[in-house]
């Protein structure tokens, strides 16, 4: 009953033994592990594929795999693999994950509304300037996406007393103190009384470019975005003329393009925008694990895994 680990980013050996103890059936420090592209060994032996951003194609000539077990939440690079085999995929679903972005969307959050950034540029300039107090009960967050991640941010931000509304796809039943949007009119309605806008959107045909000019110009004028879904997510042409013409103060971004954000990206220098390095929640081995192994153990035992994703929906 053997694993294949296949990841462009990740090393495997974290996985491998932090997995070890939470399937001891399993002899992962021998033949039950492989790895791609090195340790694949016979490919009609691999049952279970763990990848995250595996290299497209490696999964195409595995004849006995019967699910394929994403190691984060976004399953957008898998999906945009032609050759993915038409079998169960699943998402990873973690208390940790979700705390962890809940962590950076709050820490963002907080950091426009109380001026941090702000304070920086004063220190830097060696300028003691005091900021007028905001109540948080006044500044309006729009969360978009209401999924594991955006829910549980909308519900830390309301319990901090800001004014918290969501936008999804279908109508949602909501944390309290949160204000729920759906379908593109909510969208508008949305935007038109949101002074920090979250996306925490699963990137998709439907979902692809929406950071662009014209949602910025349906913001109020000087509101500011925080991108920690996918960096296909944000038209990177439009968010400059965007801070630079004023109706933007500020963009936090921990996704972009293309990943490394190159060197010379005028994003690394702009004034106005924090760079987070794609850390805004990476998946941690020791939380995930009992769950990943639980989802490993019914696929062996010829079960569906939890988490599935929807392939058509794309999330
Ligand atoms: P989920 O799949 O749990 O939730 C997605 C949400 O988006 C749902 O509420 C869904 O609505 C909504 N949605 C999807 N399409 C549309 C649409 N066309 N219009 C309106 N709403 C839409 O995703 P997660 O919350 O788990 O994660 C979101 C994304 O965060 C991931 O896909 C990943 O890209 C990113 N991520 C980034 C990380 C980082 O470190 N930067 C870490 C982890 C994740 P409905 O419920 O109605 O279907
Ligand atoms: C994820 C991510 O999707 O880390 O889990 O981006």
């Amino acid at each position: 009953m053997t694993l294949l680990f296949s990841s462009q980013g990740m090393g495997d050996a974290v996985w491998r033994d932090t997995l070890a103890p939470h399937l001891p059936e399993l002899d992962l420090t021998g033949p039950d592990w492989r790895v791609w592209p090195d340790r694949v060994g016979d490919p009609a032996d691999i049952r279970v594929a763990l990848v995250w951003r595996p290299e497209p194609g490696c999964l195409a000539g595995l004849p006995n795999l019967r699910a394929i077990l994403n190691l984060g939440a976004g399953v957008d690079a898998l999906l945009a693999d032609t050759t993915l085999p038409d079998l169960p995929l699943a998402r990873m679903i973690d208390a940790r994950l979700t705390s962890g972005m809940t962590e950076y969307v709050v820490l963002a959050v907080l950091a426009l509304h109380r001026g941090w950034m702000d304070w920086a540029d004063s220190q830097r300039a060696g300028r003691w300037e005091e900021l007028p107090g905001h109540d948080p009960a006044a500044r309006r967050v729009g969360i978009l996406g209401l999924g594991e991640l955006g829910a549980d941010a909308a519900r830390a931000l309301a319990a901090l007393g800001f004014s918290v509304q969501g936008w999804s796809r279908t109508p949602k039943a909501l944390p309290g103190g949160v204000t729920g949007f759906h379908g593109p009119e909510g969208l508008y309605a949305l935007l038109a009384q949101t002074d920090i806008l979250v996306n925490l959107l699963p990137l998709t045909a439907e979902t692809t470019g929406i950071l662009n000019a014209d949602l910025f110009a349906r913001l109020p004028r000087g509101a500011a975005v925080i991108n920690a879904a996918r960096g296909g997510h944000l038209v990177e042409a439009d968010l400059i003329p965007a801070l630079d013409g004023g109706q933007l103060s500020r963009a936090v971004l921990d996704v972009f393009q293309v990943e490394p954000l190159p060197a010379g990206h005028p994003f690394w220098t702009h004034p106005r925008v924090t760079v987070t390095p794609h850390n805004a929640s990476p998946s941690i081995p020791e939380s995930s694990a009992p769950g990943l192994a639980a989802n490993i153990r019914r696929v062996l035992a010829g079960r569906m895994p939890e988490d599935l994703v929807d392939r058509v929906r794309g999330y």
